[in-house]
């Protein structure tokens, strides 16, 4: 990818040296690549003003992860057979925490997408204001079509070799696309085997009996929406009575769909990798939750089960129009077109439920249209912030109330947007979400890594 073709201001020489560094030195990962320049094409004035982050080659350093692992996950399907995955973990940054960030089991996973999450993930936690450091893991292995026992054979292989380099104070894992409550519940029984320790704070999103939080499973959704509903107050609109469309029918979707129809939305359209399905009267979230967390169905049940709902194979679910779209199901799944589409339909805000789900191009389109734009790292935090919360209950051997935690998680949401906004403020750029998460998340690790030293 090249530096910024369209760059939007006159880059610091830190700056444009940092990025050609890291692209010479990771020549085939490109969503590494994108996840980077989409950081640093902000940080120029934050160099300007800092002198001393280019002489200390903070930029340099931030883009080297401090460790990457990968290795060999063997298992045996329910036929006997032998199958070789690859797994990772790569511990990006510590300078505020332990490296905290899930794990992603998809076919499509490779060091650079790990490492595009996990370079995300440091900017991310630096925002929640908590001290946690970034990393991410994750697997090629397709959980589609496999039995449950398969799904343990595989987690417990994985942890196998994961366990090592674990703890509450190293790097504690959660989950993400392809790993849930099951697949985190095998792989914190493996742990406790390994280690010969009940260490509840090594990993997150556990079940509520064995040392989970209320309200982590709801985070992330939740999270996006109370982000979307701040941005909009900030421009005298609310959710209610707005229409909603959200790409994905994971568990990030779910609990965005829940709780923007708690603040009075309809939600009327969502999808999966195969389809979308759209649902003019708004979406039952029961019969969602049912066919997609109990019978780990596909979305196309949906339309067959609800009367006057249709389902679009293929296409994109952005043709729906929408006044606020949630993409939440994977990266780079928002380009210029649909961003187009969104627009002349009408869209006033869009929110990243996933990690960089919208092209740096869709991301001009709708800057230029003047969308209220909530960028992923600041709009679905909620997700890691509740992981937090979940430690800090581990670590004083309690568990709070719903009420209590997701209040928690509203107060966390809100001084994010707070953060952004500040930030965006202070560098000349009101409004501009982007900016303000890039460079308040920049500043806050940045000057741990200078106070620390060279390491
Ligand atoms: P899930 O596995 O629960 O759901 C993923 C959803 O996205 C599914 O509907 C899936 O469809 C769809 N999807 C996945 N890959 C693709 C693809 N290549 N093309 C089209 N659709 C796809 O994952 P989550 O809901 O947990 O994660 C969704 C996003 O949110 C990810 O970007 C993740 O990194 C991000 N995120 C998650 C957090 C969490 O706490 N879980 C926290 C912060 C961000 P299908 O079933 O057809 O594959
Ligand atoms: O992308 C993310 O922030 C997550 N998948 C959640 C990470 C976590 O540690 O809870």
């Amino acid at each position: 990818m090249p530096f910024s073709s369209e760059a939007r201001r006159d880059h610091h020489p830190g700056v444009r040296s940092a990025y050609e560094h890291m692209a010479r030195r990771n020549p085939d990962e490109p969503e590494f690549q994108q996840a980077v320049l989409e950081v640093l094409d902000d940080l120029s004035p934050a160099l300007t003003r800092h002198p001393e982050y280019a002489e200390q080659r903070i930029l340099e350093r931030l883009c080297e992860p401090e460790r990457q692992l990968m290795f060999r996950v063997p298992w045996r399907d329910d036929q006997g057979q032998v199958h070789i995955n690859r797994g990772f973990r790569v511990e990006f940054n510590s300078a505020l925490g332990p490296y905290k960030g899930g794990l992603r089991f998809h076919p499509s996973v490779d060091l650079g997408v790990i490492k595009f999450l996990g370079f995300e993930q440091i900017f991310k936690n630096a925002l929640t204001g908590m001290n946690i450091g970034g990393g991410k893991g994750g697997s090629d292995f397709d959980p589609k079509g496999r039995s449950d026992a398969e799904i343990e054979r595989f987690c417990q292989s994985f942890m196998t070799e994961l366990h090592r380099h674990l703890g509450e104070h190293t790097d504690v894992p959660a989950g993400d696309i392809g790993v849930g409550a099951r697949e985190i519940g095998y792989l914190f029984g493996q742990y406790r085997r390994l280690a010969n320790r009940w260490e509840a704070g090594v990993i997150t999103g556990k079940g509520l009996e064995w040392g989970g939080s209320r309200v982590r499973t709801e985070a992330t959704g939740y999270g996006s929406v109370l982000f979307t509903q701040r941005m909009l107050e900030r421009v005298g609109k609310a959710l209610d009575g707005q229409r909603v469309v959200v790409s994905g029918s994971g568990n990030v979707a779910i609990y965005s769909v829940e709780k923007a129809q708690h603040l009075g939305a309809t939600v009327v359209a969502c999808s999966d990798s195969a389809g979308y399905v759209v649902d003019d009267k708004g979406l039952d979230l029961d019969l969602l939750k049912q066919i997609k967390e109990v019978e780990r169905e596909r979305i196309s049940v949906y339309a067959e089960r609800r009367v006057g709902a249709r389902y679009v194979e293929g296409g994109s679910v952005w043709d729906v129009p929408c006044d606020v779209a949630l993409p939440s199901a994977t990266q780079n799944e928002l380009d210029a077109d649909a961003a187009r589409v969104l627009v002349r339909n009408g869209v006033i805000a869009v929110a990243e439920g996933a990690n960089m789900p919208t092209t740096p191009e869709a991301v001009q389109v709708l800057r230029e249209a003047k969308v209220l734009f909530g960028p992923g790292k600041a709009a679905n935090a909620g997700g890691v912030a509740t992981s937090v919360l979940e430690m800090r209950q581990n670590a004083r051997r309690t568990s709070w109330s719903f009420q209590h935690a997701e209040s928690e998680l509203a107060e966390t949401m809100s001084d994010i947007h707070d953060r952004c906004e500040e930030a965006a403020e202070r560098y000349g750029a009101p409004g501009d979400y982007v900016l303000g998460a890039n460079v308040a998340g920049f500043e806050r690790v940045a000057s741990a890594m200078l106070a620390q030293g060279l390491i």
